[in-house]
């Protein structure tokens, strides 16, 4: 979603780039034209002008122009402020997910417009809860207003695998609400989720509905639910719903589909409600966690490396990854485990998707898409290594041009491919020496981002 936005500032930053020193009227210009991106992305007006005039602050403080990289210096400026108004900083990392410090049932209120996600996003959340905080979860669906509405959550709690509040008709939204909370405390359920009806902002009477509802069961959590495909009018949803209902966190949906990511970049600011979670899709895991700073880096096209290495480790095999690690540590790394990662790196899917999320590359995403890029590349560096003897895997140093040639000639490569595979090799080794300390996670990080092109010596983060 967040595309169009990234490559518009990428444009303004190739530009500085181009420039080499920056001159004070350069930064002015940088900023005008990070102010238009942010404006056609749907960024609140009163956001922009925050943002713009903190980055000129800072900017001017430290003497962007007499740096060494000043195009650097500007987008990590940027980057910084776009963290800030995306709710980063507060909480362990900037990241929020649904606050359950309370007393068993925590109550889970539901709110917002009409067919914004908040059924499907009831049953993605207790299926979370349920899996990943081994909650026992009851769904409770107080929308009399939509027939069907009881019923579709229902569905959706059987296939999340958790209870739903046996429907009794002609209740009204409060009597099902309190009904639900009183089974909840009987049968010890740890949270209940109330799904509401959709309503729209305007209409006085079923904004005083919710507003009642939420009197009664004091939920721990008022999140609402908004369609990140509204743009601005996201804004003003979050807005009003904040002033009448009062919401403790928002949940963006449909941000798997083309929305821009402006939204993201207001919603905190105008209602000083963070962003808790993400909707991604139809399905029930479709739930994402909110990450201030990934969304930044994404927005500014800086890569997303910290997801890459999440989509890495699901993928991992465990027991593998384990054995790496600690082979790393001793500093026992060789080919035979870098052929193992390249094997690992082939199952998490495209090439492609993983270049996306490094810094960088999102602006050539698109020529790289039909480049082949996935099979060729790890391919053919997997046959590389196979060509070599046993011994050569342990002790490369012993690689030299006559081994070399028989090795490009045994792949169907060229020595100068054995040549970078071999560099890269060595740039990888020599970090995960830097990194011993840092502990397993560190290690797994280091290692395969190290792998990916490009990547490796330049961020040895
Ligand atoms: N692509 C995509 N579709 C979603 C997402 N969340 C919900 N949907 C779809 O949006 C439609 C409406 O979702 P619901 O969960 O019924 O919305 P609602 O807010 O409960 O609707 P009302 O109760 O009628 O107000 C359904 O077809 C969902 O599958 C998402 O994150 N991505
Ligand atoms: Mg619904």
């Amino acid at each position: 979603m967040f595309e169009a936005l990234s490559s518009k500032l990428n444009g303004v930053f190739d530009r500085l780039r181009r420039r080499g020193a920056l001159s004070e009227a350069d930064v002015t210009e940088a900023l005008r034209e990070v102010r238009v991106a942010l404006l056609e992305a749907d960024v609140a007006l009163p956001v922009v002008r925050d943002l713009v005039n903190k980055v000129r602050e800072r900017a001017v403080g430290q003497e962007v122009i007499r740096s060494v990289s000043p195009a650097q210096q500007v987008i990590k400026i940027v980057n910084d402020a776009l963290v800030e108004a995306l709710g980063g900083g507060e909480g362990d990392d900037g990241r929020r997910g649904i606050d359950l410090n309370a007393a068993a049932p925590v109550p889970i209120l539901m709110v917002g417009l009409q067919g914004s996600g908040k059924t499907t996003t009831s049953g993605k959340i207790a299926l979370r809860l349920r899996t990943k905080d081994r909650k026992k979860v009851l769904l409770a669906s107080l929308d009399v207003h939509r027939p069907a509405a009881q019923l579709q959550l229902a569905t959706l709690a059987t296939q999340a695998e958790v209870t739903s509040l046996p429907i009794i008709a002609g209740q009204s939204p409060m009597q099902i609400a309190m009904r639900a909370m009183d089974v909840a405390r009987r049968e010890l359920y740890d949270v209940v989720v109330l799904d509401t009806a959709g309503r729209l902002a305007i209409d006085e009477a079923l904004m005083e509905e919710v507003a009642q509802v939420k009197l009664a069961t004091n939920p721990h959590e008022t999140l609402l639910v908004v369609d990140a495909m509204t743009g601005q009018d996201a804004v003003n949803t979050a807005k009003a719903f904040q002033d009448k209902v009062g919401v403790t966190g928002i949940v963006m949906t449909r941000i798997d589909g083309d929305a821009r990511g402006g939204a993201a970049l207001s919603m905190r600011a105008v209602t000083g409600a963070p962003i808790k979670l993400l909707g991604a899709g139809e399905k029930l895991d479709a739930l994402e966690d909110f990450h201030p700073d990934r969304i930044a880096s994404r927005i500014l096209g800086m890569g997303d490396i910290v997801s890459l290495v999440e989509k890495a480790a699901a993928n991992i095999d465990q027991a593998e990854a384990e054995k790496l690690a600690a082979r790393m540590q001793k500093g026992q790394f060789t080919l035979e485990d870098y052929a193992s990662q390249l094997k690992q790196i082939g199952k998490m899917g495209s090439l492609q998707g993983i270049l996306g999320m490094l810094p960088g590359v999102g602006k050539i995403k698109q020529q790289l898409n039909d480049a082949n890029l996935d099979t060729s590349i790890l391919g053919r560096q997997a046959a590389i290594i196979s060509s070599m003897t046993p011994r050569e895997r342990r002790t490369p140093e012993i690689l030299k041009a006559s081994r070399k040639k028989r090795i490009a000639a045994g792949s169907g490569t060229s020595v100068q491919e054995v040549n970078k595979l071999l560099k890269q090799f060595d740039d990888m080794s020599a970090m995960m020496k830097r990194m011993n300390k840092i502990g397993q996670k560190g290690l797994m990080r280091g290692g395969l981002a190290a792998l990916l092109p490009g990547a490796g010596n330049k961020r040895p983060f």
